[in-house]
């Protein structure tokens, strides 16, 4: 991973800075993209990698592409893409729910992810290799109730990269996804817009994955062999079954 150049979306929190600092232990250059500057900046400082900080967010069209096509000579050599940015606003049945939440997951969580990615690919196609890991989840495998609209971002996420898999193929570029259960990060204070007691409760008695638990699985597909392609990766705690049935402590 020494000096492999790697970009990971969503950087200023929860599986992205993890990320950042897994991929940093192993000598890797960072270009850490999120909207918080001064978070990635504290990111930056804590790392020991050389780091090209990009604020934008994933949702403005004209924005990813200003940022990513115009990368500095020395940072335009891509190994890794890691599309981590996304959230899930709110938990709600069809009827009731926010088009506000809608929009923001649809257009993070879909719609972003697919514009750095096509923001980046001439690069990568130019020099016949990079990979690409697109996070995914649990919820983009199974619908589960009130979820509709983040489960079909992440459904969304999962047909994407096949489908990108597919269109790349000719190219030697890798396309994989890792869809994560439950980790605790601040994803449930922000689905709950900030009711931490709701939050916690989520994570309750599970020994929930942690942030570092997906880096190190990311970390893992990147290290596979040439010839090897970490297609579809599906990471749950121990205690979860699926999106429906956990063993809880409590
Ligand atoms: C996050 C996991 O189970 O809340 O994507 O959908 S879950």
């Amino acid at each position: 991973m020494k000096d492999k150049i790697i970009v990971i979306t969503g950087a200023s929190s929860g599986i992205g800075w993890a990320t950042a600092e897994a991929f940093s232990q192993e000598g890797a250059k960072l270009i850490l993209c999120g909207r918080r500057k001064e978070k990635l900046e504290l990111l930056a400082s804590k790392l020991n990698s050389k780091t090209l900080i990009l604020t934008f967010d994933v949702r403005d069209r004209k924005a990813v592409f200003e940022a990513l096509e115009n990368l500095p000579e020395d940072w335009k050599n891509i190994d890794v893409l890691i599309n981590n940015a996304g959230n899930a606003h709110g938990l709600d049945p069809v009827q009731t729910a926010n088009l506000e939440d809608w929009d923001a997951m649809i257009d993070g969580n879909v719609k972003g992810l697919m514009y750095v990615t096509k923001a980046l690919l001439p690069q990568m196609i130019e020099s016949k290799k990079g990979h690409i890991i697109n996070l995914g989840s649990i919820a983009g495998k199974e619908v589960y109730p009130n979820g509709s609209v983040y489960c079909s971002s992440k459904f969304a996420v999962d047909a994407f990269t096949q489908g990108l898999r597919i269109d790349l193929n000719k190219d030697g570029i890798k396309v994989g996804a890792i869809h994560p259960g439950l980790v605790q990060t601040e994803f449930s204070e922000i689905r709950f817009k900030g009711d931490q007691k709701r939050a916690a409760k989520v994570y309750e008695g599970i020994d929930a994955l942690t942030a570092k638990d997906v880096a190190d699985a990311i970390l893992y597909m990147t290290k596979a062999p040439l010839h090897v392609n970490v297609a579809d990766l599906v990471l749950l705690p121990t205690r979860q079954a699926n999106a429906y049935i956990s063993n809880r402590k409590i």
